[in-house]
């Protein structure tokens, strides 16, 4: 079996892929396509994936690009403990955490993590976008912690893809001096801790 991941180790994009195949106990060769130094829009890179993104895997000789696919499809190959939840219900949990994480989470976390670590890459320092990113990151952790309930993973008792979604981002807002704003909500304390203690969280620190 040959499982190439890539993507460089600080988006949280890869890491959620990366966070999956450590879950999977999987064998796998990263090449560190590097988005600070624009590597994705290289020919190289396009050639694997046209819209100019990480990550892009490859198993076996067949390339899979957005993360949502990648996920599932690892997910189902390889061995180890699934991350889908056995119910429909639950898997629908997990999919909402994932969808509401696509369309509203990163770019608002990004708007607030990215003003203090990477200035450059999202256009500078504007003071109006991260407040902005604060308040859009608040309503999306309370709608997921909702979603997740008392149950100690998003989707249940059991980790699931919908965790680890959320995790990367988390992580670079934890850096931040607005992490205690954004994180004050309803159930988030117990689950980030439940997540900072996560060997495939632990083994996977952005680099
Ligand atoms: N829809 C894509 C989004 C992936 C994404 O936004 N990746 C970022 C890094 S976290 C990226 O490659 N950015 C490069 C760029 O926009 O130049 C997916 O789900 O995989």
């Amino acid at each position: 079996m040959s499982l190439t991941l890539y993507g460089f180790d600080g988006s949280p994009y890869v890491r959620t892929v990366k966070m999956l195949l450590k879950e999977k106990g999987a064998s796998f060769n990263q090449l560190q396509v590097n988005v600070m130094k624009g590597e994705p829009h290289q020919p190289e890179h396009l050639a694997r994936n046209a819209f100019g993104k990480v990550p892009v895997i490859e198993h076996d000789g067949f390339r899979v690009i957005e993360t949502a696919a990648i996920m599932s499809y690892l997910d189902e190959v390889l061995p180890g403990p699934s991350l889908t939840p056995k119910t429909a219900r639950d898997r629908a949990r997990s999919h909402m955490a994932q969808a509401i994480y696509d369309s509203y989470g990163y770019g608002s976390m990004a708007q607030v993590f990215g003003y203090y670590l990477f200035p450059d890459f999202i256009g500078g320092q504007n003071d109006a976008s991260r407040l902005q990113g604060i308040e859009k990151s608040k309503l999306v952790l309370s709608e997921v912690m909702k979603i997740k309930g008392g149950d100690p993973f998003i989707a249940g008792q059991a980790l699931s893809i919908g965790d680890l979604y959320l995790a990367p981002a988390c992580a670079y807002l934890s850096m931040t001096p607005d992490a205690e704003q954004v994180f004050a909500v309803n159930g988030f304390a117990d689950w980030w801790s439940r997540m900072q203690q996560l060997p495939s969280f632990q083994s996977t620190p952005p680099q």
